[in-house]
């Protein structure tokens, strides 16, 4: 192909790349767009030696191979990651950490067994609170010292239901390297960070777990709130992929197309005002609904006046939740999920 867009670089160690939404094309991400969120170095994966254990409360501790993680039964579930940080970069004022724009999130089909049937082969005991996951991946934290291993952990009922995976394939192919091989947690409709990858140690608990990637990132902390509240589900949340900000386009037909996505209630509808809120209009789904799934919506505008215009996209969910105006505005800028907005102008 003579045009060829690339992941849009934010930190390069580790890396943390974007998915360039303006390419968004089809809504499976080719794997090469895929965005990459890393909080420590890669991780040297010797497949000799992997295995995922399973172990703390559990009636009988288990060590699994490759070879047979892969003989058991295995489901595909289409699944989009969004990293809790996406769009921090809209923040204002801007908010600590990597400035994301739009592209922290990608679609793929996963496959891999079902976390469920490996805790019931190991045997839930009945002071089981949570589950913890940990990848092989290790770093250094500016904000106190030794080092840790990324491992988040989910509360138990949320560890038991059954569309949560651990996949061991993404879109068909073997985990590509950077997304988790061999083995990562697949956990449909919650931020990314809940998705482990490199996963090699599964922990069963009876306390909550108080690990920095648990208890210091991923909170929403607001200063007047004496306590901060977990990052969880994907926020009701639109985005305008195509035209981009700023962008200057010429008398005529455009397509504006863009994605809505809700980790809780089904997104029902998606608007866009083309003069600045102050009137809405439906724009057509592209895909048909599919549950823990980005849906891109598409929309035909014929510019005809020359000036400028402020095109805004608003979803609504089943429960009749509308995005606000504003970010809800927490000190580590999680969760942006405000009316996303661009100017265009028409000559
Ligand atoms: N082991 C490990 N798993 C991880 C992370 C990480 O740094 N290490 N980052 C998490 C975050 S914050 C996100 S948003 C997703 C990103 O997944 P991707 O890089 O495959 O897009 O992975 C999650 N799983
Ligand atoms: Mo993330």
């Amino acid at each position: 192909m003579l045009y060829e867009p690339h992941l849009t670089t934010r930190k390069i160690i580790p890396e943390n790349q974007e998915f360039p939404i303006l390419s968004l094309s089809s809504r499976i991400t080719p794997d090469h767009l895929f965005y990459r969120r890393n909080h420590c170095p890669y991780p040297a994966v010797d497949m000799r030696t992997w295995e995922l254990q399973i172990g703390g409360y559990v009636d009988r501790p288990l060590c699994i191979r490759y070879p047979e993680l892969i003989q058991m039964h295995q489901v595909s579930i289409p699944v989009t990651l969004e990293c809790a940080g996406e769009k921090r970069g809209l923040f204002h004022p801007k908010k600590r950490g990597e400035q994301w724009e739009l592209g922290a999130s990608s679609h793929a089909v996963w496959t891999g067994v079902r976390l469920v049937d490996l805790l019931h082969a190991a045997g839930i005991q009945s002071n089981a609170i949570e589950v913890t996951f940990e990848g092989m991946d290790q770093g250094t934290r500016t904000d106190m010292p030794g080092v840790f291993a990324f491992i988040r952990s989910l509360p138990i009922e949320v560890a038991l239901h059954p569309d949560v995976l651990i996949a061991l394939y993404m879109n068909g192919e073997p985990l590509p390297f950077r997304h988790g091989y061999p083995a990562r947690l697949i956990v449909p409709g919650w931020y990314g960070m809940a998705s482990v990858k490199w996963l090699h140690r599964i922990n069963i608990i009876d306390q909550p777990f108080q690990g920095p990637y648990q208890r210091v990132d991923y909170v929403y902390e607001r200063h007047i709130e004496p306590v901060s509240e977990p990052v969880t589900k994907i926020r009701l949340n639109s985005t305008i992929a195509r035209p981009s900000d700023q962008e200057v386009l010429a008398r005529g037909e455009h397509w504006l197309i863009g994605t809505a996505i809700s980790g809780e209630h089904p997104v029902a509808f998606v608007e866009i005002s083309m003069d600045n809120g102050m009137s809405w209009q439906l724009a057509p789904w592209l895909d048909p609904h599919e549950s823990y799934s980005w849906r891109r919506w598409y929309l035909k505008w014929t510019a005809r006046t020359p000036g400028t215009y402020d095109i805004r996209v608003r979803a609504t969910d089943a429960a009749g939740n509308v995005q606000s105006e504003t970010a809800d505005s927490n000190t580590k800028g999680y969760g942006y999920n405000a009316i996303h907005q661009i100017r265009v102008y028409v000559d």
